[in-house]
């Protein structure tokens, strides 16, 4: 037995020495578990023991097998965070994708922390992909220009890992155009006719957009 899920929550796992793989329960919390998944090792196992051979906070399997007279090891995958480039501009609010978690047991024991690197964190929002990694979203606002150093830390249950992935996120100024033109439909405000004189001024009205 041991905590695979990180939840605190005891699952199983089984040598099963006839089909030569492992079989895993994970605790419900409500006195079943789920569905057994199978992991295949050597020949005819008889004995397992769990441990984390790899240091990251996540139990891993060993199996010993009788009639390949060898051991199998399983390992747990590792928490890992992967970071997206993304693009900013100043005073504009962005919102979407930040970072990609792989390893991650649960969508449900996993949080993520998103610190934007100019003074601001915030929580993400983790969304399960069809591949078993989970994306993570968030939102925020840069007030000035700049270089900043976006992390993003993963934590999976209390027993388990954490991790933490960092990106360059390069926010810049908006780039702003003038547009200026003449309004052709007032074209003609008013004028003024000197007496005496042929010459006329005409006034216009000018109106001006900007585009962001
Ligand atoms: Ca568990
Ligand atoms: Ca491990």
């Amino acid at each position: 037995m041991g905590d695979f899920t990180g939840d605190g929550l005891l699952d199983i796992v089984i040598a099963n020495a006839h089909n030569n793989n492992v079989s895993v329960l994970v605790n419900n919390g409500d006195g079943t578990f789920a569905p057994h998944q199978e992991f295949a090792v050597g020949s005819a196992p008889v004995g397992v023991a769990v441990g984390d051979f790899t240091g990251d906070g996540k139990l891993d399997i060993v199996a010993t097998n009788s009639n390949s007279n060898n051991a199998t090891v399983l390992l747990q995958s590792p928490l890992v965070v992967q970071v997206n480039t993304i693009h900013a501009a100043v005073n504009t609010p962005f919102t979407g994708p930040v970072a990609t978690i792989s390893g991650a047991s649960s969508v449900n024991d996993t949080i993520a922390t998103i610190n934007w690197g100019d003074g601001f964190t915030s929580p993400g929002t983790l969304t399960t992909n069809p591949d078993g990694t989970l994306t993570v979203s968030g939102s925020h606002t840069y007030m000035q220009p700049g270089t900043f150093l976006l992390t993003v830390t993963a934590t999976e249950g209390a027993n388990m890992g954490q991790r933490t992935g960092q990106a360059i996120v390069q926010v810049n100024t908006i780039q702003a155009t003038a547009n200026v033109f003449e309004n052709t439909n007032i074209q003609h405000v008013f004028s003024l006719a000197t007496v005496g004189a042929t010459q006329h001024l005409i006034a216009r009205q000018w109106n001006a957009t900007t585009g962001w």
